[in-house]
């Protein structure tokens, strides 16, 4: 585990800070600055799952990375590739889950890449999904999900986009850390990722390339 990632872990917040402006005047890429973090919250995550670490910390772990994301966030958007919009996407947390740093973090890197995003927010009902596809010929919807217990609801919005009459013209992609190839297939979702890197080459992919 790299340093910064380990400082997440421990919830050193100075310490933290002091690493992330270290890399930045170093000249590291935001994306692999969080992707070392990313590293050190799930070791909280593991934490907190054998009861070493409490709610308090989880919550502790995420005012830290949304306080380092505020630090990236103009960094990655001021290296915005300017130019023609390649395409639209919807993305949103599911209904029954909270969880938004992942999903802001793709947010934002889909906008600096020429993206229109409809961001839902939080806690988003299927309804609010399929009606937001139909109004923008969106065609890709993200999906994030941070609780397994909330992967039905990720099937239920699929569902619903087929019961709509959509299913066809929109590719599904849901994340989160825990999401993989066997929650794709229960949810009936066109693809998955783990990062946000993987969610934008899914875009570019599904948008010709980026090209058009
Ligand atoms: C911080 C945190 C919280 C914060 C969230 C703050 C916020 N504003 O988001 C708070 C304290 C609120 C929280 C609450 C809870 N949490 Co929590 N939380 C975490 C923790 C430690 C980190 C999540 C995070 O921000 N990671 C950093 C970001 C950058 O990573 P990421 O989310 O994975 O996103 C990246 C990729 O996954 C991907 N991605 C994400 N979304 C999407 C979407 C698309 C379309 C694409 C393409 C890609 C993509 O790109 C991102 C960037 O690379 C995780 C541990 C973990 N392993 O993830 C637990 C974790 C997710 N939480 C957990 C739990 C249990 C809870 C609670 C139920 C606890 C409780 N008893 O109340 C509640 C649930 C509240 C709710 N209803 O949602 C469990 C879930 C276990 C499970 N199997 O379901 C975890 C895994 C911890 C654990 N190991 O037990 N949590």
């Amino acid at each position: 585990m790299t340093e910064l990632a380990a400082a997440l872990r421990d919830l050193d917040e100075d310490k933290v800070h002091e690493l992330v402006d270290a890399k930045l005047a170093a000249g590291e890429s935001p994306i692999d600055i969080i992707q070392e973090c990313q590293e050190g919250i799930i070791a909280v995550g593991e934490l907190y799952a054998s009861g070493r670490y409490y709610l308090t910390e989880l919550m502790f772990s995420g005012d830290i990375m949304q306080s380092v994301m505020a630090k990236l966030d103009p960094i990655i958007a001021s290296k915005a590739d300017e130019g023609k919009i390649i395409g639209t996407v919807v993305i949103g947390t599911v209904r029954g889950d909270i969880h938004d740093i992942g999903k802001n973090i793709v947010v934002n890197l889909l906008r600096s890449n020429r993206f229109k995003v409809i961001d839902l927010g939080v806690d988003v009902h299927a309804e609010n999904f399929v009606s937001m596809v139909r109004k923008t010929k969106a065609k890709v919807l993200g999906l994030s999900a941070l609780l397994s217990t909330t992967y039905p609801e990720m099937k239920n919005v699929i569902d619903a986009l087929t019961e709509a009459g959509l299913r066809d013209q929109v590719k599904v992609i849901i994340g989160g850390a825990i999401v993989n190839e066997e929650v794709r297939e229960y949810t009936g979702a066109d693809a998955y990722a783990n990062d946000a890197i993987q969610g934008i080459e899914f875009c570019r992919k599904v948008y010709g390339g980026g090209n058009n």
